[in-house]
């Protein structure tokens, strides 16, 4: 029987894997100075760029508790047994969950109509207090179509400002540390928020589309919560400075205090009876990208997770040598992981878990991939390969609409979503166009009655909403959420 189990999981992993026999370290050496290389810091860090020195890597079974090899055969023994195993160890990379702020408020500083008169527009403040007194706050610019019922919603950070994600003169111009960067050519210097530069990441925030769709739109500026800086990192600049060394003993990576912050938005939005709580996915691009979905695996609050060209520690396996890598990404973002993260540098596979198990804690809720054909950083090819080395255990919750490696270039709207668009690193309108057919599949197409009924009730027989005992057998909830819950976001 162990024999039978063992060529499982070989015949698993053999599918996401090259096999070859060059390392990372020995990629490094063959690439100095051939085409591999495109320059000195590729070089230093033994970037990839050729399919044929991918070179060997074996997954973990994500179906396999990573710490003492239990494997789960159905949903209840993965949900007890083995996932808190893994977000054990996404917590050792990540850093650990910052701790529930002891006081929280919400204030509104604006409100009104907006596009055209079809949505309201709302700016909150949210203040925040832990154990050592200091308050802290952030604010978060929302748009919600004006609708009979509560509606859902996608919560997704900005990179320069709340002002920047719509032409609306009423959003407030910020004041806080951005970083400087160029937008569509418009060039974002003195890393101050600037009332030139709105409307000017619009692109990315299809607004108008997004609340014909019937969907919310909430957004804050990630710097706000956490300056995009090691000095940040260092000086604990940043919203974890709420809690004292003994509350949270730990390095505040910016990954996981914009994750936190993210959660705080959700706070927010269970306080608002406009707005469906059960409904509501984590939308990032890139760095936000790998934020949205630990958001995902960590707050189960939150009914899906959506990547865009996250990569690197984000939807790309670290096993796969192509683009980015452990090393380059601990030498110039140290500061938005846990310092462990360093000791897989050229040493991937040592890896305890691998990205597929990060998307898996996202089951049985969906979660969606995508890529960009010249975006070869965030590997693509990886970025798929995660997904689909993720069905196992969407599988075990009933999941059959599931991705395959053929879907590398089709795109695929099932219990989980991928497509590859032709074009570069970036968050696009025909990025949101997928996004919101996946997302209106999932929250409203599927419900029978109408936008009020929430899946997460006993009884229900939804396989991919969440649930705290989901009975495979007889295919249906058969407990309250509050196991999973607490178990993760407390
Ligand atoms: C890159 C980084 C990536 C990605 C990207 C971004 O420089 O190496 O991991 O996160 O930044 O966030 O734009």
């Amino acid at each position: 029987m162990m024999k039978i189990k063992n060529i499982a999981v070989v015949l698993f992993v053999a599918l996401f894997c090259v096999f070859g026999a060059v390392s990372a370290k020995e990629a490094a050496k063959v690439s100095i100075g051939g085409k591999n290389a495109r320059n000195s810091w590729d070089e230093k860090h033994g970037i990839n760029y050729e399919e044929d020195r991918v070179g060997s890597c074996v997954l973990p079974d994500p179906l396999v508790n990573p710490h003492n090899g239990f494997r789960a055969s159905n949903a209840v023994e993965w949900i007890e047994k083995v996932r808190p195993a893994v977000v054990e160890e996404v917590e050792k990379l990540y850093g650990p969950a910052l701790p529930s702020p002891l006081q929280m408020r919400f204030e509104v500083e604006e409100s009104g109509e907006a596009f055209s008169g079809k949505a309201i527009r709302k700016q909150i403040r949210i203040y925040l207090k832990g154990d050592t007194g200091k308050e802290f706050s952030f604010g978060v610019l929302m748009y919600a179509p004006k609708a009979k019922g509560p509606v859902p919603a996608f919560v997704n950070m900005n990179f320069y400002g709340n002002h920047t994600v719509a032409d609306d003169p009423s959003i407030i111009v910020g004041k806080y540390w951005i970083k400087d960067g160029t937008i569509n050519g418009y060039k974002v210097r003195g890393n101050v928020p600037s009332a030139v530069a709105r409307g000017i990441h619009a692109f990315s925030h299809p607004i108008g589309a997004i609340l014909d769709a019937g969907f919310a739109y909430l957004t804050f500026c990630y710097c706000e919560a956490f300056p995009d800086t090691g000095e940040a990192a260092i000086n604990s600049k940043n919203i974890s400075a709420i809690f004292s060394d003994s509350v949270y003993p730990h390095k505040r990576a910016a990954i996981s205090v914009w994750s936190w912050a993210i959660s705080r938005v959700m706070d927010y939005i269970e306080s608002q009876p406009l707005l469906d709580k059960t409904r509501i996915a984590v939308v990032g691009h890139s760095r936000q990208g790998k934020t949205a979905l630990l958001t995902g695996a960590l707050d189960t609050r939150f009914a899906m997770a959506i990547s865009n060209g996250s990569g690197c520690m984000g939807a790309k396996l670290s096993r796969r040598n192509y683009g980015e890598n452990i090393s380059s990404i601990t030498e110039r973002f140290g500061y938005w992981f846990s310092d462990n993260l360093k000791k897989y540098a050229f040493a991937e596979g040592k890896m305890p878990i691998d990205q597929h198990q990060l998307l898996s804690l996202i089951a049985p809720r969906p979660v969606y991939v995508e890529s960009a054909s010249e975006d070869r950083w965030a590997d693509p090819k990886g970025q798929i390969s995660a997904l689909v080395a993720a069905n196992p255990v969407y599988g075990l919750f009933g999941a059959k609409d599931l991705p395959t490696m053929a879907n590398e270039n089709v795109p695929f709207c099932g219990a989980t979503g991928y497509h590859m668009r032709e074009g570069k690193h970036a968050l696009t309108e025909e990025d949101w166009e997928y996004f919101i057919k996946f997302a209106r599949k999932h929250f409203y197409d599927k419900r029978s009655d109408g936008n009020r009924h929430s899946n997460r009730e006993v009884g229900s027989s939804h396989p991919l909403q969440p649930c705290g005992s989901f009975s495979a057998k007889q295919g249906k909830c058969t407990g309250p959420l509050s196991n999973i819950t607490r178990l993760v976001i407390d």
